[in-house]
């Protein structure tokens, strides 16, 4: 099977590739301006990467990632000035243009990467991608002259641990693999009806029960889940592997969003702490993932979003506030009591009056607040953010109100979707979404004015693990369709070209070689 799977890969490539990988720049996501120039230089074992203050972490990442992927060992050395006989030249230079910019010039004597810190991150990156596929102590790159920036600041993909754990070293290659096509925000779903996963000191019990929640249905005192039998489900992270991960993205110039997500979708919170779960009038619990909106929940809430926004150093928290079940509430005495009190007419009501009031609490503590489409129902807190996933309606409605907005829509935007084939692929719902589907995705929808288009911060892939089980599955699932949501985000509009794309992509599949990344091969099994 192995040398079945080493011999599609090879056709795959030499079928849809031009068998000779310099007669053009493979760059993925494809630059602003990158033009081939005649000749090559080869990185060799012993060079030097010649760095100043603000380039070094950058220089140690390109000197570890030689070493991984190629076994070839090479120097960073500081400057206050950079030589220009060094064989690569990392100079951070503050610049007033957008934020990831750099320049990179490949002639036959050095290499050149320019730009502020993550603009050289990038650079990097565009590097990496002309590297050959083949483990040697001399690496050849095309001689280039590329000048590029980011079309959108939210280059975004999720991961979701919460219906099956992955662990420290899982999320980190997730991350690696997200910095090479640039991508900047790590969607990190930390919390749902299947398991809590990260540490809160104050409710140790969330971690200790709702981490355990397939142990407890193997028991029967949880409801029947899918795909018992995946051993891997349970699990939680610590706030040392948490701080170890937000410091290893840091790293990377990618931003995690953590989620907790409230009032829906809270059925483990709800199974360790019972106090949090919405009630009828009997006092019984007669849904299990709905929170109640009583003090009790409101009090609970801030004080994990209190431990939560001291892991996490970026300004977004992502408080979910989808598919909430507020008929629920119809049967609740507090809900009920809230709605008089209130003057409320509808649950929906009661949906926007809880996600104001941790709106309120989140930005009294200096963050802003980030939730689904849903929480547009009611009214929507004052300076959120949405996340349109029900299609594009909801994030076209916010941007029309001048609130910001992440375009993250079904069906394209979903890869928990199959890629090709839904007999092959059995997830279990949704049609398939090829990575062709996602290239032609635009985020700045027509029914926007230029104006409106602004509050479109970028766009974002997502995925969900009900029914992928291992990390090499969810591999699969994610590549090569990231590659898309990375071009989309990050071309400018007028540049973008499938044909182009199309070659460029499987260009890249001699690294995912190299990087052991298990990406789905197009046209292996006769399916585009
Ligand atoms: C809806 S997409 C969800 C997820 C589920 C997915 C598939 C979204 C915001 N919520 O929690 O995993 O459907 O069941």
């Amino acid at each position: 099977r192995c040398l079945l799977k080493v011999f599609l890969y090879i056709t795959a490539i030499v079928l849809t590739t031009n068998s000779d990988l310099f007669a053009q720049l493979h760059i993925v996501p494809q630059p602003v301006s990158a033009v081939q120039q005649k000749g090559s230089f080869s990185v060799k074992d012993g060079a030097t990467i010649a760095v100043n203050a603000e380039s070094q972490i950058v220089g140690s990442y390109l000197q570890q990632y030689l070493k991984d992927t190629y076994q070839l060992n090479v120097k960073v050395k500081k400057y206050d000035q950079i030589p220009q006989n060094a064989a690569i030249q990392l100079v951070s230079k503050a610049t007033d243009t957008v934020k990831g910019a750099y320049t990179m010039l490949v002639s036959t004597k050095s290499i050149i990467i320019t730009g502020s810190g993550p603009g050289l991150f990038y650079g990097v990156q565009s590097l990496i991608q002309l590297l050959p596929g083949t483990i040697s102590k001399s690496l050849a790159v095309p001689a280039c002259q590329v000048a590029d920036e980011p079309r959108f600041q939210w280059r975004g993909l999720s991961i979701d641990v919460s219906r099956h754990f992955f662990t420290v070293d899982e999320v980190k290659k997730y991350i690696d693999m997200m910095a090479h096509y640039k991508l900047d925000i790590l969607h990190w779903h930390l919390t749902d009806d299947e398991g809590w996963r990260i540490q809160i000191d104050k409710y140790p019990l969330l971690t200790e029960v709702g981490a355990k929640i397939a142990y407890y249905a193997k028991q029967g005192k949880f409801r029947k889940l899918d795909n018992l039998n995946d051993d891997g489900r349970d699990g939680f992270y610590t706030k040392d592997d948490i701080r170890s991960v937000v410091k290893y993205a840091q790293d990377r110039f990618i931003t995690i969003l953590p989620e907790i997500e409230m009032p829906g979708h809270s059925e483990a919170a709800i199974f360790a702490y019972p106090e949090l779960g919405c009630k009828d009038s009997t006092g019984a619990a007669h849904r299990v993932r709905m929170l109640d909106p009583s003090e009790y929940t409101f009090t609970f809430y801030e004080n994990v979003l209190t431990e939560v926004m001291q892991l996490f150093p970026n300004q977004y928290i992502h408080i979910g506030g989808d598919e909430a079940e507020v008929t629920d509430w119809l049967k609740s005495p507090t809900a009920v009591a809230l709605m008089k009190r209130e003057h409320f007419t509808e649950p929906g009501q009661v949906q926007s009056y809880f996600i104001k009031r941790i709106e309120k609490f989140l930005n009294t503590n200096g963050k802003k607040l980030i939730g689904w489409d849903e929480i547009l129902k009611g009214g929507l807190a004052p300076s959120a953010t949405v996340m349109s996933w029900e299609g594009e309606e909801g994030g076209i409605i916010a941007a029309k109100m001048h609130h910001k907005v992440i375009m993250t829509p079904l069906p394209q935007m979903y890869f928990d979707a199959p890629q090709a084939n839904a007999i092959t692929e059995p997830i279990g719902w949704n049609d398939p979404v090829s990575w062709q589907m996602v290239y032609n995705y635009e985020p700045q929808s027509k029914q926007l004015t230029p104006d409106e288009a602004k509050y479109i911060l970028g766009a974002q892939a997502n995925i969900w693990v009900e029914k992928i089980g291992t990390y090499k599955h969810l591999e699969y699932m994610i590549y090569p369709r990231l590659l898309g949501v990375a071009e989309l985000t990050w071309t400018p509009k007028a540049e973008k070209d499938i044909k182009r794309f199309e070659q460029s992509m499987y260009a890249n599949y001699r690294l995912f070689n190299l990087w052991d990344l298990n990406a789905r091969i197009p046209n292996a099994d006769g399916l585009k």
